[in-house]
């Protein structure tokens, strides 16, 4: 009998019976590349992303499954939490491993739910098969496994790098202080040739152009070679502002099929900026990037970050009529209250402020409510979140009018790709409720407060079936801060001070860890 794997991305959605994001651009690669760590023919696999589609409830796949795989964002940590307590509950014996940001920002936490907390990369993952099932279950050649993945049709996503060159201030990345490194140009085509075509491929990394103008002239080659040969039908990356400053970069990703980039403008105040540490984004005033992108023919998707900690509603609400008055900008593709990840410099001054909000629930840190102290009264911060949340800072009017002038001005220079995607960012603004954060998709939005301590918790945290005792912890939302807004005894150990090891970046030199050692040749 083969060893039975359940992976599952864990997502923070409230309700049970949600439908997921199965269409929303982009999805989450984590699955798929941690089961091209499992021997493929020795090992069944099962794999399942809560994102796309909505919260597991399969009871008979916990019941057959012999290692449970976890992985998520912050906010998922509660559930993760909910199903293990399912899986020990219908199949005692199965081992629980998890991993991704969570293992590294809340380790000791961690451990008092599952038997195996990966802090490092996928690569983790080798001893605990090597534990749970003994040697020979390894990939001999990890790599993703795309024929698993259930992405939107025409999708496809890879990655060339990993973690990030630059250090902002409120970023996961800058908590982790992990070397970025390149798997090297050929890993692209590598996994191209793995998925099949695509009319668009979507390249996920923290930062594409992290390797400075030689990587990025490289993997923009073998991108440009699998264009003209019709391997994909055009390509998009994630990639930092420091790109826009040099123009040839632009035309070189034009001709090899790219349709934009998504840059993290974050706000189009410098003193925000400054705030945030996000050095790379004042290189050029942010306007320029984006003029400079839309000239060059490619798409250009940002989000803004808020933080009404620092600025007040009617500030923050200039800078939103400022852009959509103004059809030479492109328009954010979401909204989001700043978010002090945990571990960043930003949660560290949060907490030392008493800025942070008492009762705290990580599962509310997910960029639609408020987190901290804010500048303005709750009912003015609370009427801007639920604007946020549910449409209406920007009129429809206003919208329509951006709209034609858009078109009318950069239409013909963008791809048709390159032009729905931007046809995007009017929908995501008109109805944003139906973004990223599809987590309150069947609560009444009157049900919430929009305050990350004091919002309902949904119907997940009510098991579905009896539970032991022991279990009961884990369908508690887990809190991070006590009544006066500091650290809760909970995740003291993990979150006190220590000095934060920044380790330098290094463009050039690939992490001898990971184990896709093609990819470097
Ligand atoms: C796809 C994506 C999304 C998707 C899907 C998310 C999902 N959960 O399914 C959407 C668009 C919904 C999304 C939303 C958000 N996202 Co997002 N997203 C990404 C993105 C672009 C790719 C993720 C991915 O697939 N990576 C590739 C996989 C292979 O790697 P990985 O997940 O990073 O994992 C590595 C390690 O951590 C480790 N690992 C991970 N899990 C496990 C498990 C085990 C067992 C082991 C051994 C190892 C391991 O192995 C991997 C490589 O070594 C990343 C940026 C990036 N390049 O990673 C941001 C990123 C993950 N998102 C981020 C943020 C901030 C958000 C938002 C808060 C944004 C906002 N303000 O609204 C929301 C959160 C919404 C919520 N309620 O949770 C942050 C970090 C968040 C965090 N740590 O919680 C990232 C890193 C971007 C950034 N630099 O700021 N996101
Ligand atoms: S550039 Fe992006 S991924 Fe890198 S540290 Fe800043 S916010 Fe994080």
């Amino acid at each position: 009998m083969k060893p039975k794997v359940l992976l599952i991305n864990c997502y923070s959605d409230n309700h049970r019976g949600a439908k997921g994001n199965p269409n929303f651009i982009p999805q989450s690669m984590a699955t798929v590349a941690l089961a091209g760590q499992f021997h493929a023919d020795k090992v069944a696999l099962q794999l399942y992303c809560e994102f796309a589609r909505g919260p597991f409830e399969n009871l008979k796949s916990l019941a057959w499954a012999d290692l449970l795989v976890l992985t998520g964002l912050n906010p998922a940590f509660d559930r993760m939490k909910q199903i293990t307590a399912y899986a020990r509950t219908v199949n005692p014996g199965i081992a629980v491993a998890m991993g991704g940001s969570l293992a590294r920002a809340l380790p000791l936490l961690s451990q008092r739910y599952f038997d195996y907390v990966c802090q490092g990369d996928l690569e983790d993952i080798g001893a605990v098969i090597d534990d749970v099932f003994g040697p020979g279950y390894r990939a001999e050649q990890p790599f993703p496994r795309f024929d698993l993945a259930r992405w939107p049709p025409w999708f496809g996503f890879a990655e060339s790098s990993r973690n990030c060159n630059f250090r902002c201030d409120f970023c996961s990345m800058t908590a982790e202080g992990r070397r970025y490194f390149s798997y090297g140009a050929d890993a692209l085509p590598m996994q191209v040739e793995a998925m099949g075509y695509k009319a668009c491929l979507m390249v996920l990394d923290q930062n594409f152009y992290g390797g400075g103008r030689r990587q990025f002239t490289e993997k923009v080659g073998r991108l440009e070679q699998l264009y003209r040969a019709k391997k994909i039908g055009s390509w998009s990356a994630l990639a930092t502002a420091d790109l826009y400053a040099d123009p040839a970069n632009l035309v070189l990703a034009k001709q090899s099929g790219c349709t934009g980039f998504f840059c993290g403008i974050e706000s189009f105040s410098r003193a925000q900026i400054a705030a945030f540490k996000k050095k790379q984004n004042l290189l050029l005033p942010q306007e320029d990037v984006i003029r400079r992108s839309l000239d060059a023919g490619l798409m250009l998707h940002y989000g803004m970050v808020f933080d009404t900690t620092e600025r007040t509603v009617a500030d923050i609400r200039e800078e939103i009529d400022f852009i959509v008055g103004n059809p030479n900008l492109t328009l954010p593709s979401f909204l989001s209250i700043a978010i002090p990840m945990l571990g960043s410099p930003l949660f560290q001054r949060r907490l030392d402020q008493g800025a942070l909000l008492p009762h705290l629930k990580l599962r509310d840190m997910d960029g639609c409510s408020i987190i901290c102290q804010s500048r303005d009264s709750d009912a003015v911060t609370a009427d801007f979140a639920r604007k946020m949340h549910r449409g209406g800072l920007v009129s429809r009017r206003q919208l329509l009018r951006h709209a034609l002038l858009f078109y009318a001005r950069h239409g013909r220079k963008l791809s048709p790709i390159g032009m729905a995607s931007a046809a995007t960012t009017y929908w995501a603004l008109s109805f944003p409720g139906l973004g990223t954060n599809g987590r309150d998709r069947n609560l009444k939005y009157s049900a919430r407060t929009y305050f990350a301590n004091t919002e309902a918790l949904g119907t997940l945290y009510t098991p579905q079936i009896p539970m032991a005792e022991k279990m009961r912890d884990h369908f508690a939302p887990l809190i991070l801060t006590n009544d006066r807004g500091e650290l809760h005894p909970s995740v003291q150990a993990d979150l006190q001070p220590k000095a934060v090891q920044l380790t330098p970046s290094t463009k050039e030199k690939p992490d001898l860890e990971c184990s896709y050692p093609n990819w470097h040749a």
